[in-house]
Parts: structure tokens; sequence; C-alpha cells
């Protein structure tokens, strides 16, 4: 091997050393930089006679070439390499399944509220609306409560710190009557001074507040009310009504109805009613789902409406109650706890 095939090797291989840019420049100045190798030997032809430094200045022009070369193609196969390495590291792996993002879903309280409002649309009734902060009047006096009634009481009803404009404290609403007697008194202004009234057909569903926990009393509830006045309403219309609902709601014809006599301030005569299913997992236990009565003149009177005129009935359904018993359940607490884990199940 001659002194310019040397110069070749030890430029390759030093080059070949080199693993990042910053060394491969250094291993460049070393042949081919101001004071390298390469160089030295160009500056030193200057010395020789014409002859000899055509002679030479062509061998070591040519290795310098060939060392050029060198440097170049080990450039390039860093660059190579640094982008591979980038490439690797910014892959994806397009067969990995999607992230997804829980979509959520409504409360099974509220999917049965729902179910229930629109039963009782197809039905022919209007669903209410109204507030959960209730005046006294519309609490209990317009239902018909005594002054001393318990239900008036600490004890039994939350009072908010605020008093209304007759000087009573207001209430977080124990039922969803008000709704109701908001709701005929409405009615009743709409019609005033025509000869007839079209029937009031109703229900007000929503949340309910009551003095009560535990196993199955919650102090927050959900009730649906019901009512139903007219010239000529009567029980019969709200056993038929009444059985047409809870066989749609338990999607079942094999269930009975019956009355059983009751006492509420605002009903005369009461009754609560009980159901009975002849088949299914609830088969052959009365079981109680709804308080109901003929609305007292009283409680009419309070509507805006003569009592001599409009009669009818009314009942009041825990909405709670029913989702347990359709659901299955044995407790309502599930459904106030908030854990999805129960809640997803209703998905
Ligand atoms: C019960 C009792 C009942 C009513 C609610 C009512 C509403 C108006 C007028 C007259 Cl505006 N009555 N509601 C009547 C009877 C019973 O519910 O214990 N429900 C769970």
């Amino acid at each position: 091997m001659n002194e310019f095939e040397q110069w070749v090797e030890e430029a390759t291989a030093a080059f070949a050393a080199a693993h990042a840019p910053a060394d491969l420049e250094n291993a460049k100045a070393r042949f081919l930089g101001k004071a390298g190798r390469v160089t030295e030997h160009l500056k030193a032809l200057g010395r020789l006679a014409p002859e000899e430094k055509k002679a030479r200045g062509a061998l070591i022009n040519a290795a310098k070439q060939r060392i050029e070369a060198a440097l170049a193609a080990r450039r390039d196969a860093l660059a190579q390499a640094e982008l591979e390495k980038q490439l690797a590291g910014e892959a994806l792996d397009v067969t990995l399944p999607g992230r997804r993002r829980g979509e959520g879903s409504l409360h099974p309280i509220t999917r049965a509220r729902m179910r229930i409002e629109s039963i009782f649309r197809s039905m022919g009734f209007d669903v209410a609306d109204g507030p959960e902060i209730e005046t006294d009047w519309y609490s209990f006096t317009a239902l018909n409560n005594p002054e001393n009634h318990p239900a008036r009481s600490m004890q039994d009803t939350f009072y908010v710190d605020v008093k209304d404009a007759e000087g009573h404290w207001l209430n977080l609403r124990p039922h969803t009557s008000p709704m109701q007697i908001r709701y005929a008194q409405a009615h009743a202004r709409r019609h005033a001074g025509r000869g007839t009234m079209p029937d009031i057909r109703v229900i007000a569903p929503g949340r309910t507040y009551r003095v009560d926990s535990d196993a199955t009393h919650s102090p927050m509830f959900h009730q649906v009310e019901g009512l139903w006045l007219g010239e000529q309403v009567s029980f019969k219309d709200l056993k038929a009504m009444y059985l047409d609902f809870i066989k749609a709601f338990f999607e079942t014809d094999d269930v009975k109805l019956r009355f059983r006599p009751s006492y509420f301030p605002f009903t005369e005569p009461s009754a609560e009613i009980d159901i009975m299913f002849e088949s299914g997992p609830l088969e052959g236990r009365w079981l109680e789902v709804s308080g109901s009565g003929q609305v007292h003149p009283q409680v009419v009177r309070n509507m805006g409406l003569d009592p001599e005129r409009v009669i009818g009935f009314a009942f009041g359904s825990g909405i709670d109650r029913l989702a347990v018993l359709r659901y299955g359940m044995s407790d309502l607490r599930p459904f106030f706890d908030g854990d999805v884990r129960f809640l997803a199940q209703f998905a």
C-alpha cells in the first residue's frame, strides 16, 4: 500500500469511527483542514522540481478526492441514521384501538319520569311544571291542611329562611300538588265568564322534599300527581285511567287494581291504590302504589272553580317507588348515591 492509499484508508476509518456530526467534522479537519495532512502535503509541493511537483500533485489530488467522497458518504449515512431514529420515535401504531370518551346516560329516575309523562300525554294529560320552593298557601292552605296539621311542622317539612308576602316561611314543596293548584287556577282564569270549560287533565311530576330518611324514604324524592276535573268525572274514570297507566308502565296486562279507604285533607273520599301482578317476579302480592281521592270541595274552590259544577279526582304516586318496582330493587337509596357503576346499568 503506497502513502496515498494509506491516507485514504486512515481517513475512511476515522470517518467510520465518528458517530456524531461534530466527531465527523473533527476527523475531516485532521485530513482536509488548514493544518490537515493533505493540505500540508499540497503546500510542500512548492519546494519540489516542476516535473516531480506535477506527478506528486496529481496523486495527492486523487487521494484528496477519494477522501472527500468518503466524507460525503459518511455524512449522508449519519444524516440517514438520524432521520430513521427520529421517525422511529414518532411512529404511530395505527392498529391501536381509539380512546373512547364515556357517553353518559339519563338517570333511571329521569327515564321513569319521561316514561310516565309520555304515557299520560297519550291519555290526553298535559304536563305541568313549577317552583320547588313554595309558599305556605300553595303547599298547605290551598290543599285544605289545617293550621295545626303535622305536615306543617319543622319535623316534617323543610323550611327556607325567607318569608312570603303573608309572613310565612317559604318551604321546599313536600308534594307536587302546588303545581296542579297553579295549573288549575290558570285554567279557571282562562275560561272565566264562559258557559263551559274543558276538563282539566294534568300531571305534575318532579322533586319533592320531606324530613325523612331510611331504606324506603329519601329526604329528596320524586312524585307524580295527577288531576282530572270536569262536570262528569268519577272514580270509575280514575280506576280505568290508573290501570291503563300501570299496564303501560310495567308493560303487562296481567295486573289487578284495588282501592282501600284512606284519609287525606285534600280529598274526600280518599283511597289508597294497590296493584297486584298475576305473573312475573312480583306476582301475587298487593303493592301500594298511590294515594288518591275525589278532590275536596274546598280545594276546588281554592283553585278558583265552583265545586257545585266541577268534580273529579287526584292521585299522588312516588316515581322512585314505581322505578324500584319496575327495576326489581329492594331499596331506593342507590338512585341517590351517585355511583356510576349502578347508574351505568341503565344506559
Ligand atoms: C300520597 C297521597 C295524594 C293527592 C295526592 C291532590 C292534589 C290536588 C288536589 C287534591 Cl291539587 N289532591 N293530590 C290526592 C290524594 C292523594 O297523594 O300519599 N301519595 C304518595
